[in-house]
């Protein structure tokens, strides 16, 4: 049953018709989008839309709910939660609010008697906090404005809040839609397009025998780009294999190279004295990662080890550090791209989704946390680490360990693209040269693919 005989014999890769249209179709996206657009090949249609539906018409204004749709594969919002902003069409008021509150009131002192919540001409709109008093919730708020990815589940991938607007339109001819929304999460990344009016939501009663529907409603899309939301990498890759005892490393200085003289105190050693005083200093910017020092500085490593081969199917491990003391990873996932998830026979303690967003190639896995088991990525220390093994059955006529092939061909964690190694980098089975070890053909796949990635991201 057992063999852990080599199979670097057996045929390598071939391209199959379905393959050929998929770099096809990849190749076609290099030359149609503008390098400026966010795209992501894997999850073409990934947006967060934001949906003011209007439900009473005010004296002076109107009551809307806010709600917040999260419709991304995988790209969730994490702790400390979105930042949502927009500016008046014309003198706008906030009387009141509830689910979400305004981060600042503004000069409301043209006001008497009744003050309004926010007299601000940009208002900057956040979440509220689990344990809100009822009085102020609504349903899907006060969850810190953290917002699930739509694969882990689409239940939590919602977040809303209400505002009574005065000093409005209070028919839906003379109301203004706000303009210039900027959504944060809480970093930057997302471009939001001009809010449309479109046909009124309707809602179903709770026994399902009435439909009500909004008096108004326009919805605002705001897509992300990995390249606005940072300059520096946060993710690298590292591998190893049975077959080789070297074991690959993250690329050095993939995120950020460690310069004592310029830039003391940038990163710190897990065994410093200084630990806990350096966790505990206040961040000049809280999003700012304090990382363990390492040659690559990066707060995540992903790790792909390839850990035995059997007659029919062949098993690899993998195992996400967490580098930064700083942050506790809530509902992380990755994403992996391997030719071989289109036989992927088992998985150990992680949740697994085959996304497929061209219908043609099952290449790539959604993974992510079991609920209450290691959904936590544990901020850096001995804890700071998950792991989980997958079982892969053996298609002959495409499986081999030569070239490179056990190795992923992309990863992302919590969205953002983790950094390889330089494939003539990859630990080689004995008695393979590195020569052989790129072919052309493969060399041409991992053009266009990087092309189509920079393109996309840049
Ligand atoms: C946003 O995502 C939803 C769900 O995938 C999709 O139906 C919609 O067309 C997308 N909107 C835009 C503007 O891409
Ligand atoms: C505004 O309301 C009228 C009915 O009062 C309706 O006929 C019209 O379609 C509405 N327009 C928009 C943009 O919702
Ligand atoms: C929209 O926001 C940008 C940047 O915050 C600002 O430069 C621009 O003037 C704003 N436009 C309007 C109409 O407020
Ligand atoms: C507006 O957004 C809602 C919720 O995301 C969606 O169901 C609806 O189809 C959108 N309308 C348009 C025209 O995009
Ligand atoms: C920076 O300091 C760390 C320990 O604080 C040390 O391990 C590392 O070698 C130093 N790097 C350089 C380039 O001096
Ligand atoms: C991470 O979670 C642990 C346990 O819940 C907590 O003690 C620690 O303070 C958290 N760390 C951060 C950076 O939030
Ligand atoms: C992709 O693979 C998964 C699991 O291996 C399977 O459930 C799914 O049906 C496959 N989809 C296609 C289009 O082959
Ligand atoms: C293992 O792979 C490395 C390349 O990463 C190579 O230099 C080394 O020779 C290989 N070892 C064996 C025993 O083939
Ligand atoms: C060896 C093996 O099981 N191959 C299967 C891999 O998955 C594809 C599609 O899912 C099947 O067509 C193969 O038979």
């Amino acid at each position: 049953m057992l063999s852990t005989q080599l199979m670097g014999s057996l045929p390598s890769e071939t391209l199959s018709a379905p393959k050929l249209a998929l770099y096809a179709i990849l190749l076609a996206f290099c030359f149609s989008i503008k390098s400026t657009e966010a795209y992501d090949a894997l999850d073409p249609t990934g947006n967060i839309t934001i949906k003011w539906d209007v439900m009473q018409w005010n004296p002076d204004g109107y009551l809307a709910v806010v709600t917040i749709y999260n419709f991304q594969l995988y790209r969730h919002i994490q702790a400390p939660g979105w930042t949502l902003g927009w500016t008046w069409a014309k003198k706008e008021v906030i009387w009141s609010m509830n689910g979400g509150q305004t981060t600042e009131q503004g000069d409301c002192s043209r006001f008497k008697g009744n003050i309004p919540h926010c007299c601000k001409k940009d208002p900057t709109v956040v979440d509220l906090l689990p344990g809100t008093p009822y009085n102020q919730q609504i349903a899907n708020c006060c969850k810190g404005g953290v917002i699930n990815s739509w694969v882990q589940d689409p239940a939590t991938a919602v977040s809303s809040f209400q505002v009574s607007v005065g000093q409005a339109g209070t028919t839906n001819k003379t109301v203004r839609v706000p303009k210039n929304f900027t959504l944060k999460a809480p970093g930057p990344g997302y471009t939001c397009g001009p809010a449309r009016i479109v046909k009124p939501s309707k809602f179903a009663t709770a026994d399902k025998r009435r439909v009500t529907q909004a008096l108004m409603t326009w919805n605002v899309t705001c897509t992300y780009s990995q390249f606005l939301s940072q300059k520096t990498p946060t993710c690298c890759v590292s591998l190893s294999s049975f077959y080789n005892e070297t074991i690959v490393p993250c690329p050095t200085c993939t995120c950020g190279c460690q310069n004592n003289i310029t830039q003391p105190g940038m990163c710190v050693d897990g065994d410093s004295p200084y630990l806990a005083s350096a966790i505990t200093a206040p961040a000049k910017n809280n999003l700012a990662p304090l990382v363990q020092c390492t040659s690559h500085m990066c707060p995540i490593r992903v790790h792909w080890h390839v850990k035995l081969n059997y007659k029919e199917y062949w098993r690899v491990k993998i195992t996400v550090t967490n580098f930064n003391y700083r942050m506790n990873y809530t509902q992380w996932n990755l994403v992996v791209q391997h030719p071989n998830f289109d036989n992927l026979t088992q998985i150990f303690s992680f949740n697994y989704k085959s996304l497929n967003p061209y219908g043609i190639i099952n290449d790539t896995a959604m993974l992510w946390g079991v609920k209450f088991y290691n959904d936590l990525l544990m901020q850096a220390s001995p804890q700071g680490n998950i792991q989980s093994e997958l079982l892969f059955r053996k298609d002959k006529s495409t499986f081999t360990f030569d070239k490179g092939w056990a190795f992923p061909r992309r990863i992302y964690f919590n969205g953002d693209n983790c950094v390889m190694p330089p494939p003539d980098a990859y630990p080689w089975l004995p008695n393979s040269s590195p020569r052989q070890f790129i072919s052309v053909l493969n060399l041409f796949i991992a053009f266009i693919l990087s092309l189509a990635f920079i393109l996309a991201t840049g």
